[in-house]
């Protein structure tokens, strides 16, 4: 296939080291086959290039295409009651404890189907799209049942064979006990999580495996035998860990080299060095934190300083986080948790592609990676951090193909 050459617009290559979030002025991209084949300033463009087909990008500014790195957009139904209960004092433990939260969402995802999920998954994926992103991980966790969960990653699945986006689908039947495995929590982790994951990916349907390491979710003991399958599968390991209170989840995925350990809210400062040293990617939530009304920060000094690379996602789900704007979680991770505008793009660009292990893939706008990058009306980088809502996105390129906003 020719190339086409990208020119008129400003590069946020998002490259380490050099300029500011890899700024190039005047920058052209040349793309080929579907992958990136030289990033630079016009002037330098090879003469190989002179002659293909050129599009002219209008002074745009374009950043690597934006990756969601956590969510959970697969579900039936929706929580707003629970919302207003919240509003009236009730707390998300409250709720989880007494049937709702999490359980209600799987009563209604398992009783919808197949078309129902994904049309109403399709709506929250068309608004992530609508903000830049390319890249966007589903998680399983509401179906409970080793059919159900196998059910919602091949929903999740499906998403790419009607939007141009990559999907990557993570195993997260460890997220909250059914009904009826009421006090049998063992049980359950043998014959649904553990069980069911060896099914789900002798099917090819998982790319990671999760689970919600909490007082309303599962042990660390629990987790470990959940991770110790993963790991004789050959399958990486992500943990929901610290967001309600400290139980060591963190130092745990960590000793199962895990791609990322997300939310952190209650990661002890002591912890984070062993973050840093198994380069685990610490994904921050700001969304969850913020609809819950938390008041417990992730230690963000302490990650900055240890080195440990922080991503940002949306956590999509209709119980805590009902946010399906990535942007708006960058200017939440600024606002509520202090990362600068450079910290938050990277958090959803480079960083979020290594909490799914696709640091070689995309995630920066550099020769070799996959030629996925976002086009936006933006005067500068920090603008998609700072302006909340809007329509700044003009088109995304995904695989080489463009597409309009
Ligand atoms: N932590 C979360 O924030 C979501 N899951 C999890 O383990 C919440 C999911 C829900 O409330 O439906
Ligand atoms: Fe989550």
């Amino acid at each position: 296939m020719p190339s086409t050459v990208y020119t008129s617009c400003t590069l946020a290559t998002m490259e380490p080291g050099s300029a500011p979030y890899g700024l190039v002025e005047d920058g052209a991209i040349a793309v080929d086959d579907g992958a990136i084949a030289w990033v630079g300033a016009v002037d330098s463009l090879p003469s190989e290039y002179a002659a293909c087909e050129r599009v002219d990008l209008g002074g745009a500014l374009v950043t690597p295409a934006l990756i969601d790195c956590h969510t959970h957009l697969v579900f039936g139904g929706d929580r707003s009651r629970e919302f207003a209960l919240r509003l009236g004092g009730a707390s998300y433990e409250e709720i989880a404890r007494s049937g709702g939260g999490i359980r209600s969402t799987v009563q209604a995802t398992r009783a919808a189907s197949d078309e129902v999920l994904l049309a109403s998954a399709l709506r929250r994926v068309d608004d992530l799209l609508a903000d830049g992103v390319g890249t966007i991980e589903v998680k399983s966790g509401y179906g409970l049942t080793v059919e159900h969960e196998m059910r919602m990653l091949r929903i999740a699945r499906e998403i790419e064979r009607h939007r141009p986006v990559h999907i990557r689908t993570t195993w997260l039947a460890a997220h909250a006990l059914p009904p009826e495995y009421e006090n049998r929590a063992d049980a359950y982790v043998d014959e649904v999580a553990i069980a069911g994951l060896e099914r789900a990916h002798a099917e090819g349907l998982v790319d990671a495996v999760d689970a919600f390491c909490e007082g309303i979710g599962f042990t660390p003991a629990q987790v470990r035998r959940v991770f110790e399958q993963a790991r004789e599968l050959g399958l990486p390991v992500k943990l929901h860990a610290e967001q309600l209170s400290d139980l060591k989840g963190a130092v745990l995925a960590a000793e199962f080299d895990a791609l990322s350990s997300d939310h952190l809210e209650y990661l002890a400062e002591e912890d984070v060095a062993v973050l840093a040293e198994k380069g685990t990617v610490a994904v921050l939530l700001p969304g969850a934190f913020y609809a819950l009304g938390e008041t417990q920060l992730p230690p963000l000094a302490a990650l900055r300083r240890e080195g440990v690379a922080m991503a940002l996602a949306t956590d999509c789900n209709p119980g805590s986080s009902p946010l399906s704007s990535l942007r708006l979680a960058m200017n939440m991770g600024c606002v509520q948790f202090g990362l600068t505008p450079e910290e938050a793009l990277a958090g959803t660009t480079r960083h979020a592609a290594r909490a799914l292990g696709l640091e070689d893939e995309c995630g920066i706008v550099a020769p070799g990676r996959r030629a996925d990058f976002a086009v936006w009306d933006a005067p500068h980088p920090d603008f998609l951090s700072y302006w909340i809502g809007g329509r700044l996105l003009r088109g995304r390129v995904v695989a080489g193909e463009y597409h309009d906003a």
